[in-house]
């Protein structure tokens, strides 16, 4: 470029930033953008968080660099709900039939919608994802031996690799945009959740047959000696390895990335990891000396290696927007007799926190948070309050794309706050488990809810109180002190404060058809 070319971009961009301002500019920027989502990761189950019985050197890398948010939460408690929430900036909470489905279920997010991905997909971005996705597939008479959809790719993404539901939910097969991957005619895949179809063996009937053994639920269709929720026949040839999981799934999404990069893309790679069954690949195996579960972290710590070290190799670190997250909080039993509880030790999966996935305490919502976009994200650590639904309307800041009167309507611009540049963050934030809950700063405020405060067979405490409970978390982060009689004003008017985020699901919310 000519000294004279090269002066007049010059003067153009200062222009720029005279004109504009200096959050136009990062508009202009378009990095890429990856999406690391671990499922039921807890906020002390990475040695950046605390942990100290494992070590999660990539992950830790990635804060070093980036932004370590201490406040940063998933939208719910629950897979499908925080998913929604986070592709379409609208509470679950608001919507029946979000809560955690069945393998079976239809897509619940509308083709025509506003999403993370159609949002990107609109400002030219090249749109894939890999891994769990567990929002529903076909319009409620999926055949799963020929085309599935509307899923991914009627809602904003250009490309998918899918474990449908999850990983110990029927089908057991991966789905590659509108079709099973390595479908043969060895008898045609059917899925019930109602009644068993075909005549495999169950893990209720033959437990003998089981590698690893159901501590609740789990006990239907066996696959790869794996007892799971749901029943299915056929696909013989089609069905998952777990062992494997972690590797195809890494593959297809370093694949995604080497074959987008030549322009902006986004890639959301959603692990199967730290969820049951935790059947990790036998280089794993033992590593942790914790079990399979702290196998998995490892494996997780592995696949989050993979991405970093294929955007060095193509040399897009710099241009790349990484967030790495949670969907929800730890579990220890999730329902496999896997060792995770016998083998614990010393380890805080919640870290400093009170309950777990499932759970209204903060253990179920506040997970690990990291931010790294090199020259543009602050490295360093803020405690800003800030959730996973805001992305949909950050990245739509971030590309300059208008969000629609009624579209995503919970999510908040919050670039500032995922930038480093301001602690402030959310003035508040709807929490969702089994009941709801508001945080405004350090104030947390439980919904009465009627049901067990203990639930035995996960382990984990459900912040279910009758009467329902405050705490200071500045005082108290491990919500050990129900406030609600000392301070009966504060309650009145959180109480009332979400009775009115509540309501403005009714009048404000508007759904495309
Ligand atoms: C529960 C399952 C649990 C897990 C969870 C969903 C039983 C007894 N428990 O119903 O194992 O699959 O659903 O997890 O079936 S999530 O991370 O996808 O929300
Ligand atoms: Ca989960």
């Amino acid at each position: 470029m000519s000294i004279i070319a090269r002066t007049f971009l010059t003067v153009l961009s200062w222009v720029g930033i005279l004109v504009l301002g200096v959050d136009s500019l990062l508009a202009a920027e378009r990095p890429h953008i990856v999406l690391i989502y671990a499922d039921d990761l807890g906020y002390g189950d990475v040695s950046c968080y605390g942990a100290t019985e494992i070590a999660t050197p990539n992950i830790d890398q990635l804060a070093r660099e980036g932004l370590r948010l201490t406040d940063g939460h998933s939208a719910s408690a629950t897979c499908t709900p925080s998913r929604y929430a986070m592709l379409t900036g609208e509470y679950a909470w608001r919507r029946k039939g979000t809560g955690v489905l069945p393998g079976n279920a239809r897509l619940i997010i509308e083709p025509g919608r506003t999403t993370l991905a159609s949002v990107l997909q609109s400002a030219g971005y090249k749109t894939g994802v890999v891994g769990k996705w567990h929002l529903g597939l076909g319009d409620g008479n999926l055949d799963w031996n020929g085309e599935i959809k509307p899923g991914p790719l009627e809602i904003g993404f250009d490309y998918c690799y899918l474990v449908p539901a999850t990983g110990d939910r029927v089908p057991c097969v991966y789905v590659e945009n509108h079709r099973v991957v390595g479908l043969e005619p060895d008898g045609p895949i059917e899925v019930r959740y109602d009644a068993p179809v075909g005549d495999e063996p169950t893990g209720k009937e033959l437990p003998e047959l089981l590698k690893i053994h159901p501590s609740h639920g789990h006990d239907m269709t066996i696959v790869n000696g794996i007892s799971r929720i749901g029943y299915m026949s056929g696909g013989q040839a089609a069905r998952w390895v777990d062992e494997e999981m972690a590797d195809t799934l890494t593959d297809k999404a370093v694949g995604f990335i080497e074959r987008s990069h030549a322009e902006p893309f986004f890639l959301f790679f959603s692990l199967h990891d730290i969820h049951v069954p935790r059947v990790p690949h036998s280089r794993f195996v033992g590593q942790s000396g914790m079990g399979p579960r702290g196998d998995a972290i490892l494996q997780l710590n592995w696949c989050v290696g993979q991405i970093t070290a294929t955007l060095d190799r193509l040399d897009i670190a710099d241009e790349t927007l990484v967030i790495f997250t949670s969907d929800n909080g730890p579990v220890v039993d999730d329902g496999y007799r896997d060792d995770a509880v016998e083998k614990l030790g010393a380890h805080r999966p919640a870290g400093p926190l009170r309950g777990g996935k499932y759970s209204a305490f903060e253990g179920g919502t506040r997970v690990p948070f990291i931010v790294r976009w090199p020259g543009h994200v602050a490295p360093g650590e803020s405690d800003a309050l800030v959730c996973q639904i805001d992305f949909l309307r950050c990245v739509a800041a971030l590309v300059d794309v208008p969000i629609e009167a009624g579209d995503a309507p919970d999510s908040e611009n919050q670039l500032e706050a995922f930038a480093g540049k301001t602690k402030q963050g959310r003035k508040q934030l709807v929490e969702h488990a089994r009941t709801l809950a508001l945080r405004q700063g350090d104030w947390k405020y439980i919904a009465p809810a009627n049901g067990p405060a203990f639930s035995p067979a996960v382990g984990i405490e459900t912040g279910l109180v009758a009467t329902g409970a405050l705490y200071d978390l500045a005082s108290d982060p491990g919500e050990r002190h129900n406030l609600t009689k000392e301070r009966p004003e504060k309650v009145a008017e959180m109480a009332a404060e979400l009775a009115k985020i509540r309501h403005r699901s009714a009048t404000d919310r508007r759904v495309k058809q």
